[in-house]
């Protein structure tokens, strides 16, 4: 009776899905990676060996990173040797390359941390081993071998707008309200455990890309809550949107109650700590829950507060205060339950920052500042002096 338990009960662990495939989200891969081999030359016939095939990576919309895992996983993955050269072959045919399909936003490193490249659109292909050339009579007619290299996957989404918030701001609520994404909504922090991405949809056509991202709290970055691993997914979006519960947060009774200014300074904090670069991107403040009582009185008191940087340093606690207090574009009020006006009014604001946002990285349009300092450097050149 024991025996016949003991084996049902160890099917039943086989059964279960591997560790790796079970986890939610998948962001960082390693492979092991192999080009061809070239093949032999045929000294006698001065025939030449085929050059060994490559494995590259292409960007595919539709990958992910699950599937390379699940097939790949503990495995090498070796392009096609070269032909030999032959009597009747004198040319021999180059091996088969390994096609890897992978989704758009990896950054494709090598094992001493060199980037080999990285895929952001469609197609985009980067080579990840490179076949070895054929057997010529320049290497007296061996083919060599192939590269062979450990590389790791890193994907970092792509989108617009990334959004920054504590747990249980609101940001999913927001995402759901803003496209036709169903992110999971619930009354607890850390509801959202891997990035969700949204396409918000304008009138005239327009689209544009929204990610929310699991929640941060103080102290992310010595890995409180879930810590730094899902910033990355910012780094790459043009616009920062930070959505902050109008009734500030407290994770458990455990920890501190931090108004709304408080956290908004506290995801301030944690950015900085994480990448002060980040802190250079446009950014929006959305002020959610504005349907709850005594809202507008907070949301006032945080646009007054941001209108002077220096007094909102001085009267709040050392240990929340930033290097650089984000200069916001805007600060809305806004209520992604009950949606509405301030809704439309966000998508709208959104649009606006990030044509804003294009048209200064684009280099064919010049800006009042910029071309008043590209004049002077042209003058300068000349040995002409202005002031
Ligand atoms: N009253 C009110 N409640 C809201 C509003 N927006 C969201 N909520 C509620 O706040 C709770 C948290 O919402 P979520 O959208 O899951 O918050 P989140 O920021 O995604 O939370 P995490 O995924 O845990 O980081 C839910 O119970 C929502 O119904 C709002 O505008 N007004
Ligand atoms: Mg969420």
């Amino acid at each position: 009776m024991v025996l016949i338990f003991r084996t049902l009960f160890a099917v039943k662990e086989l059964k279960k899905p591997r560790s790796y495939l079970r986890s939610k989200f998948i962001d960082s891969v390693r492979l092991h990676v192999k080009g061809g081999t070239g093949g032999t030359g045929l000294p006698k016939f001065g025939g030449l060996g085929g050059q060994g095939g490559c494995v590259y990576c292409v960007g595919k919309e539709d990958a992910n990173l699950r599937n390379i895992m699940g097939k790949f996983r503990g495995k090498t993955i070796t392009a096609g040797h070269g032909e030999d050269s032959r009597k009747t072959k004198i040319v021999g045919t180059p091996g088969a390359d390994v096609k890897l399909e992978v989704p758009l936003g990896i950054t494709v490193y090598r094992d001493d941390g060199k980037v080999l490249g990285s895929i952001d659109k469609e197609d985009d292909t980067v080579i990840i081993a490179r076949g070895g050339p054929g057997g010529t009579p320049e290497t007296n007619f061996l083919g060599h071998f192939g590269q062979v290299h450990h590389i790791r996957l890193d994907l970092k989404l792509i989108a617009d707008i990334g959004l920054v918030g504590f747990p249980n701001a609101g940001k999913s609520s927001l995402l759901k309200a803003i496209s036709r994404a169903k992110p999971k909504i619930a009354n607890y922090p850390f509801t959202t455990i891997k990035p969700n991405k949204g396409i918000i949809f304008y009138e005239d056509l327009r689209q544009i890309s929204i990610a929310d991202l699991p929640g941060l709290i103080e102290g992310a970055h010595v890995n409180v809550g879930l810590g730094h691993s899902f910033l990355k997914h910012v780094e790459r979006t043009k616009l920062l949107l930070f959505i902050a519960d109008v009734q500030g947060f407290q994770l458990n009774p455990k920890y501190p109650i931090r108004s709304c200014l408080e956290t908004i300074l506290l995801l301030n904090k944690e950015l900085e700590l994480y990448d002060d670069e980040l802190l250079q991107k446009p950014a929006v403040l959305a002020v959610n829950k504005m349907d709850l009582p005594g809202s507008e009185e907070i949301l006032k008191n945080i646009k007054e507060a941001y209108r002077d940087v220096k007094t909102i340093l001085q009267n709040v606690p050392e240990d929340l205060r930033p290097n650089k207090v984000i200069a916001f574009e805007d600060i809305i009020g806004i209520s992604a339950l009950k949606r509405g006006e301030s809704i439309a009014e966000l998508k709208n604001i959104l649009r606006k920052r990030l044509d804003e946002y294009a048209d200064e990285n684009d280099p064919n349009i010049v800006h009042p500042s910029k071309f008043l300092q590209q004049t002077r450097a042209m003058i300068r050149e000349r040995g002409s002096k202005v002031t």
